[in-house]
């Protein structure tokens, strides 16, 4: 009979406070992300919540390459990139791979957290089946961060499954005779997530502007262990058009506004937070989404009736979804 013991994950205490938060730093300086990039903001705050103990891998895209640029890295951990689409299946290898070596006295027995990040494009589209497949496989620890700058922004802004209704992007630009290219809705990755994948047992939304609950949610998901997925809405200087200065404040909009609600499925059980809570809560109220988009160059081209269309799809999500923000069905 085998003496090798299950490895559990390392239980992460949340951090009580922004005093309390760790001083280490994991991803440093040596990256040429844009200025006021919220997403390298993501990795540095995603970093600091895992500690040293972690192994990251992360899908082509921003983080990747601006990241580790010839020769240079802003990573001290142990750091490897995957294939546009495969965020999911390098973190379902990784995990598996760590278990095997260890069962078999190849390498210390110990909990090693993995992560595995992916951009909007890598993985809410091209990605979506690996990542899907890998929240079926219980018995292997691993964390997927989608980090959702909402366009494939490193090949020069193009529309993604998760780019905004009208955003103009390289592939939906507003034009004399179309004014409005895109006109999908978002999808809805998080809620598809939670709703779809039985064995996941955790499953959050979060913007990094509330950066202590943004590194909480982490520590909580590798602590529950099993497969858990993580959906970070992070406002880019660049694709979204507007001043860097602005990204935590928009982020804070996209949130208050309703567009980006907070909020997190454990064992099946849904919990709001955040200000989202305070909204489902009716303590505060939504604040018109006009005050969102006018902040945006990527929605200058929009006319009241675009507006007032977008409110209405917002309100939508609030007053006829069976969860506000999550699920997208309404009683019969
Ligand atoms: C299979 C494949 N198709 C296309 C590309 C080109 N490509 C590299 S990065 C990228 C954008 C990825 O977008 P996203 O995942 O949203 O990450 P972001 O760049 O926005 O950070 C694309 C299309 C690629 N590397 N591999
Ligand atoms: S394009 Fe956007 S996501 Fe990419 S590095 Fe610049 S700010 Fe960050
Ligand atoms: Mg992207």
């Amino acid at each position: 009979m085998s003496s090798f013991v299950e490895i559990l994950p390392q239980v992460l205490e949340p951090f009580k406070g922004v005093k309390k938060v760790a001083l280490e730093e994991y991803f440093t300086s040596g990256h040429r992300t844009c200025q006021g990039c919220e997403s390298a903001l993501v990795m540095k705050l995603m970093i600091k919540a895992a500690g040293e103990r972690t192994i990251v891998l992360g899908s082509t895209g921003c983080m990747y390459v601006a990241n580790t640029t010839y020769y240079t890295t802003p990573w001290v951990v142990p750091w490897m990139h995957t294939q546009l689409g495969s965020s999911g299946s390098a973190a379902l290898g990784t995990a598996a791979g760590l278990k095997v070596l260890m069962r078999k006295g190849k390498m210390k027995a110990e909990p090693i957290n993995v992560i595995a990040f992916c951009g909007d494009g890598g993985g809410a589209d091209m990605g979506l089946s690996a990542i899907s497949a890998t929240l079926t496989h219980r018995d292997y620890n691993c964390l997927i961060l989608l980090y959702d700058n909402e366009s494939y922004a490193n090949t020069d802004i193009q529309a993604s499954g998760m780019t905004p209704y009208g955003a103009y992007t390289t592939f939906s630009p507003a034009g004399k005779v179309k004014r409005i290219m895109h006109k999908r809705w978002k999808k809805n990755m998080a809620g598809m997530m939670a709703a779809g994948h039985p064995e996941c047992r955790y499953v959050a939304t979060v913007c990094a502007s509330y950066a202590v609950d943004m590194m909480n949610k982490v520590r909580k998901a590798l602590s529950i262990g099993g497969p858990t997925f993580i959906h970070s809405l992070d406002p880019c200087p660049k694709g979204w058009d507007y001043d860097p200065m602005y990204s935590h404040e928009l982020g804070e909009m996209a949130i208050k506004c309703g567009i980006f609600p907070l909020y997190e499925v454990e064992d099946g059980k849904l919990t709001f937070y955040g200000q989202t809570k305070y909204l489902v809560e009716g303590r505060t109220k939504r604040k018109p989404v006009r005050e969102y988009l006018n902040r945006q160059g990527r929605f200058a081209h929009f006319l009241d009736e675009d507006i007032e269309y977008f409110q209405a799809k917002v309100d939508e999500m609030w007053e006829k979804w069976l969860l506000p923000g999550v699920i997208p069905f309404t009683n019969a």
